[in-house]
This record gives structure tokens, C-alpha cells and sequence, in this order.
């Protein structure tokens, strides 16, 4: 069957690298990107809409346009951001989540494809590595709409049957583009603000441990997970997805080995150790391993050196 995509929330951090992938995978003329801003950049080749996720009959619209096979829902906002505007937090994470679930139905849509995080878990839940199926307590924003939207998918699933897929990421880091409004950021700006000014003020603790993974794994690993036969998608709420971990002290290491006057400082509070504090050091992923032979392969010091060269000629 030919594939049509529609991606909403395509201009963020994830959204701008996976839809490059999709394209060269299904042809650029299949895939519809949209966010609620024109993107910075875009080829003639591209097709773009504007849409608000909140707004049911544009994106009601949007579905009658273009008939999509599958839909990517990306937009949201992340656990920083949240504390500022809960209610805001709440409303594009959970409505626009549900407006796309109705649609799809509506639609027929044969696969959706909607990003959970780490941030579902808490205090309560085990540190390292945290298993699929544990005491599950977020204490932000984010991650309690998260965890709900995990429970949506995994109803609209059962109850309808909706083929809908899910990874819980952990910070992302990749060079293209900026995250928004992350508790993982720290893991990206470090490497800009070494290369532009030679030092970082961190915002976490020197020993706060957190889950990560690499952009090129996380493009790769969503699609593997797309691409894989329905029945062996066994959880369909989201799948524990882990790269590496690490802290702010040994990532600052990995960068002085390559630019060895880099110094590292670190602010005395920031509201964002609260909620990295709640989450886990190290994430458990056998069941991504067991059903659809999730593997990472980069590494802190292949993350390292593919960042600081790719910044390097673009900050
Ligand atoms: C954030 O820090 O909020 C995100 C996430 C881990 O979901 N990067």
C-alpha cells in the first residue's frame, strides 16, 4: 500500500530530522509536514501546512486534504517549558492527543506514531534501570500528561484497535536543531557553548545521572519500531527506549578530550534539578530489545566527537 504521512509539530527538534528521513523513505510528495509556525527553512519539493493541533476542524480539514495512511504527532510541550504554563502543557498535550486519536478513527488512519518520555516516571519509581512496568509517580506537568496520554493510546488501542506506536525518549541530542524547553537541553547547549565560548555554566549537578540518546538512534529506532509487524508490538502505551546515560561531570570530560580548555561551572539553582532529580539515571528497554531488536550504537564518545564537528562549522 502506498504510504502518505502527514507529521503535526514537524518543525521541533525531533520532528525537522525525522521528517528528512521519512521523505527519503517514502518520496517528499507522501509526507506533510505541519507545525503551528512556517518552518526556518524548507525545499520547493516539500509540502507544508500551517495547522494548530488544537483546532479539530482545520486539522479535520487537514485529514481531508491529503487522505494520510499514517499520522505523527510530535507536538507538544516539554517538562521546563510545562512548569511555566501547566494549563497550556495540558491542553496541547492531552487535546491535541485526543483530537488526533478521534480523527484518526474518523479517518481510518492505518498507523499513528506519538512520542511519550521519560519524564512519565518519578520519585517512587525505581532510579536504575527503570523497568517498562514500575511505580509510575511524575511530578511535572509534562509527565503527568504523558503518563495520560500513554493510558489514551493504550485504551484507543484495546477499545478501538487503533494501530498506535509509542517510544518513552530520553533527552535527545543532535546539532540540527535546538530542543525547546527540555530538562535533557543542558546535553546540547554544553557542546555550543563550549565551541562559542570555551566554557558551560551547567544547570543540573555535577552527578545528576539522566537517560539520553542520539538523534541518528532515535530516527532509527522510530522508524524500526513504525516499521515493525503489528503483532509483535507488544506495549501500547509507550516502549522504554535507552541509549546511554550520563552525568554533566562526565559528558564535560568526553569535551575536554577534544577541546581540552573547555571549563565547566555550575549554577547554584535552577528549578529544572527538581524534576531531572524525579526521573530516572538509567532506563531498562528489553522489551523495544525483545520485540522489535532495539539497539543503540552511539556512544558518549561517538555522540562527542560527531557533535563537536558538525557545531563546529555551524555555530
Ligand atoms: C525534556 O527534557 O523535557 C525532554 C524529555 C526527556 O522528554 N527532553
Amino acid at each position: 500500500m502506498k504510504e502518505r504521512i502527514i507529521m503535526i509539530g514537524a518543525n521541533g527538534q525531533i520532528g525537522s530530522e525525522l521528517a528528512t528521513a521519512l521523505r527519503s523513505r517514502f518520496g517528499a510528495e507522501n509526507v506533510i509536514t505541519s507545525d503551528i509556525r512556517e518552518p526556518h527553512a524548507s525545499r520547493e519539493d516539500e509540502i507544508f501546512e500551517i495547522i494548530n493541533v488544537l483546532d479539530k476542524s482545520a486539522l479535520k480539514r487537514l485529514f481531508e486534504k491529503y487522505k494520510p495512511t499514517q499520522v505523527y504527532l510530535l507536538a507538544a510541550m516539554l517538562s521546563a517549558t510545562g512548569e511555566k504554563y501547566p494549563q497550556k502543557a495540558w491542553d496541547l498535550n492531552i487535546n491535541g492527543l485526543l483530537n488526533v486519536l478521534d480523527l484518526a478513527l474518523e479517518f481510518d488512519i492505518k498507523k499513528i506514531f506519538w512520542p511519550s518520555s521519560i519524564a512519565v516516571f518519578g520519585p517512587h519509581s525505581p532510579k536504575q534501570n527503570t523497568d517498562q512496568y514500575c511505580v509510575m509517580d511524575p511530578v511535572s506537568i509534562y509527565g503527568v500528561s504523558k503518563l495520560a496520554g500513554e493510558r489514551l493510546c493504550e485504551y484507543y488501542h484495546h477499545k478501538y484497535d487503533l494501530d498506535i506506536r509509542s517510544i518513552r525518549y530520553p533527552g535527545i541530542i543532535s546539532w540540527k536543531t535546538a530542543p525547546g524547553g527540555g530538562t535533557t537541553d543542558y546535553a546540547i547547549d554544553i557542546f555550543i557553548e563550549a565551541l562559542k565560548h570555551g566554557q558551560y555554566a551547567c544547570f543540573l549537578s555535577a552527578n545528576t545521572a539522566l537517560p539520553m540518546l542520539y538523534m541518528e538512534d532515535a530516527v532509527r529506532g522510530t522508524i524500526e519500531l513504525m516499521d515493525a509487524p503489528s503483532e509483535q508490538i507488544s506495549i501500547r502505551s509507550s516502549y522504554n527506549l535507552a541509549g546511554l546515560s550520563f552525568t554533566p561531570a562526565e559528558i564535560a570530560e568526553e569535551i575536554k578530550k577534544i577541546l581540552p580548555n573547555f571549563e565547566m561551572s555550575y549554577v547554584d539553582y535552577d528549578p529544572r534539578q527538581a524534576i531531572a532529580d524525579s526521573w530516572p539515571a538509567s532506563i531498562d528497554d528489553s522489551y523495544a530489545r525483545n520485540d522489535w531488536s532495539w539497539e543503540p550504537k552511539f556512544d558518549l564518545a561517538s555522540i562527542t566527537e560527531d557533535m563537536i564537528a558538525n557545531l563546529k562549522t555551524n555555530v
